[in-house]
């Protein structure tokens, strides 16, 4: 590797470190590519920007020039970020809705080895999407409730019904602003229309319908996704684990799972204990079989069955470098092709499952809902009977952490206000009364342009040092578990009012809540938050934000957008969005969308700068709530409540 950089500058992890430092030949990683490869700076700073949308370009365009067609910068500008978000918003949803086809299976009797696990969850779904349950079957519902689901794809006109679980004042302002999604594939077409050469030119009209693409993302597709997961595989609780690469095993066949898609690494997990194939791991030699995860199939199986993730994003060529992992077996999203080629050095199988996910130099078992235990039995039979052509000296760096994962929101509902008053009435109260200043989501990628998980630990050390409660999800949930602070023990390093909550409750001041479709799990909560008063009538009043200080994937700019639309400033560090060589655009994205919207979306390249503004927003809504002021706790006896119930 071109060693301009010391491996601490490249990643915080200090496993992934080891394994760079471990490289005894040269092997291309996506460290040593970010070494060599540069990005290119069009579209992402002053150098202006690029149109690929005709064959008249490539056009490259200044604030002072435009395309051959004439198209503006900013037009320009608006039309690329309106196409990464739909393709952003294409992702989940089409996750989301393999998971109601699979609903769907299951309520047949179709889907081998599923059954509905959470049937409260189940009734509350199929009531958010208008089903009459009335006394029907666990099955009939669930049917009903799939195919209402996989409506919302097509429909072609009216509301997404899942729209109505925002504030009715945030519902308001998206009726007004005409951006209330009509259903999500429609949304995805019609910004791949409008962005086609010679279309939509105005560039607030085109980001209005990346907000409406990116609303049908976080309050439809990812939602349903979120939801049918939680209804075939269990609403998650909290639960402890352990992670990074240290969590590999020398002496046990290890199958790792990446990816996004839940349901083959669910079963994968679950008959990984097996009795017959424990036995037929023994007779091969190894000890048993370790199952473990990577980006968000690892935050999937994490958050209901304990598997340990052994690393976000950027981890993925390192777990194969090891020399321990038998099979990788990956579904669709965030998997790089470079593990094709990587693992022809090692004796690891790389298996594609999904059929919209091959990659050269992958043995292809394709899952289909009919085959799930069957598949899953013999990839793991596959990588057993690979224990014994380990071929490289296993090198697994002995660095480990524990964390405590599998915070829903129906669990924070009933941590805080017990199993006969579930509430989230204490965490508004703790609000209110200053012991937490504010709720601080940090989420979404690792970048290989800036070094692994050192902004996403870096913030979330300084929010709870200052009383910030701290959600997170996907692999910048993973970075923080890594970095040891998911634990209840972490309190200590919380300022003390979080830390009096974590105690009073028993939970960590960084509470994970999944994989990236689980944001939409953060959109429940706030509009939890809201309904349960105090705090202002819409999400747009409360004091929250969104940070994605590593974002990577076009699926970050679809969750930045759908929280900037449902009222939350959000700030992106790390690379830059690529519309920062428009001003235009950038007023849009910042004033216009806060007028608009109540929410924001932008670019700040200096870490500090983004904490003390991330602060100053969440101060500003404090004040505005008048709740500013540190309230001084009274205890009440039995007297004082009943005078307050007479009043
Ligand atoms: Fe150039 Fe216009 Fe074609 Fe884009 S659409 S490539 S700006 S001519
Ligand atoms: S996996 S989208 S790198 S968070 Fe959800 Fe991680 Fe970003 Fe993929």
């Amino acid at each position: 590797m071109d060693n301009n950089k010391e491996f601490g500058d490249l990643s915080s992890d200090e496993a992934v470190c080891k394994i760079l430092e471990s490289m005894d030949e040269e092997i291309s990683t996506v460290f040593s590519r970010s070494q060599s490869l540069k990005p290119c700076p069009i579209g992402s700073s002053e150098s202006g920007i690029c149109c690929k949308n005709c064959s008249m370009g490539p056009c490259r365009v200044m604030e002072e020039t435009a395309g051959l067609c004439g198209a503006t910068l900013g037009t320009i500008a608006a039309r690329n970020l309106a196409r990464h978000i739909a393709a952003g918003t294409a992702a989940h949803s089409d996750h989301g809705r393999d998971m109601a086809h699979l609903l769907a299976l299951t309520s047949e009797g179709k889907a081998e080895g599923l059954k509905i696990k959470d049937d409260l969850k189940l009734f509350n779904f199929a009531k958010n999407l208008g089903v009459k349950t009335g006394d029907k079957s666990v099955n009939e519902i669930a049917g009903e409730a799939a195919e209402k689901a996989m409506s919302l794809f097509g429909q072609q006109s009216g509301e997404i019904d899942l729209m109505r679980l925002a504030p009715k004042k945030r519902q308001e302002i998206w009726r007004k602003h005409k951006v209330m999604p009509r259903g999500i594939d429609r949304e995805v077409v019609e910004m791949m229309h409008r962005t086609n050469m010679g279309v939509d030119q105005d560039p607030e009209n085109i980001l209005d319908q990346a907000v409406r693409t990116a609303l049908a993302d976080g309050w439809g597709g990812s939602m349903i996704g979120t939801d049918i997961t939680d209804i075939l595989f269990t609403t998650p609780v909290p639960l402890a684990a352990k992670t990074n690469l240290g969590m590999l095993k020398e002496d046990e066949v290890n199958v790792v799972i990446h990816g996004h898609e839940p349901t083959l690494s669910e079963i994968i997990a679950e008959l990984s204990d097996e009795n017959e194939l424990v036995e037929y791991a023994k007779s091969k030699g190894a000890k048993g079989i370790n199952v473990v995860g990577i980006c968000c199939s690892a935050n999937e199986v994490l958050m209901r069955q304990g598997i340990a993730p052994i690393g976000n994003f950027l981890s993925q060529e390192m777990a194969i470098m090891t020399g321990a992992v038998e099979l990788m077996v990956v579904d669709i999203q965030c998997i790089m092709q470079s593990l094709g080629e990587l693992v022809k050095k090692y004796h690891t199988k790389l298996i594609t499952s999904s059929p919209k996910a091959k990659i050269p130099g992958a043995i292809h078992m394709e899952f289909q809902e009919v085959n799930g235990t069957a598949l899953a039995k013999e990839i793991i039979k596959m990588a057993i009977d690979n224990f014994q052509n380990r071929k490289h000296k296993v090198c697994i760096p002995e660095i480990s952490s524990e964390l405590v994962a599998g915070f829903s929101h129906e669990y924070i509902r009933y941590m805080l206000g017990g199993r006969f008053r579930e509430s989230f009435r204490p965490l508004n109260d703790a609000i209110i009364d200053g012991r937490i200043q504010g709720i601080v989501a940090i989420v979404g990628c690792n970048n290989a342009r800036i070094c692994q998980d050192k902004y996403h630990n870096y913030l979330a050390k300084e929010f709870i040092k200052r009383d910030y409660l701290v959600v997170s999800t996907g692999c910048g949930a993973l970075s923080l578990a890594k970095c040891g602070i998911m634990v209840p023990e972490a309190m200590e390093e919380a300022g003390p009012g979080l830390r009096s909550i974590c105690e009073a409750v028993g939970i960590p001041p960084i509470l994970h809540l999944g994989s990236c479709v689980d944001n939409s799990r953060i959109l429940t909560i706030a509009s939890e938050i809201v309904s349960e008063g105090g705090l202002g009538e819409d999400i747009s009043d409360l004091p929250a934000a969104g940070i994605a200080p590593e974002w990577m994937s076009e699926k970050a700019l679809s969750i930045g957008t759908y929280f900037a639309a449902s009222g939350v400033y959000v700030a992106f560090s790390g690379q830059p969005i690529p519309v920062e060589s428009s001003i235009e655009v950038k007023n849009i994205m910042t004033s216009g969308w806060q007028q608009k919207y109540g929410g924001q979306l932008e670019y700040i390249a200096d870490i500090d700068e983004l904490l003390e503004k991330v602060i100053n927003v969440i101060q500003d809504k404090r004040k505005a709530l008048k709740i500013d002021t540190k309230k001084e706790r009274v205890l009440m006896d039995m007297e004082a409540r009943r005078a307050l119930t007479n009043v």
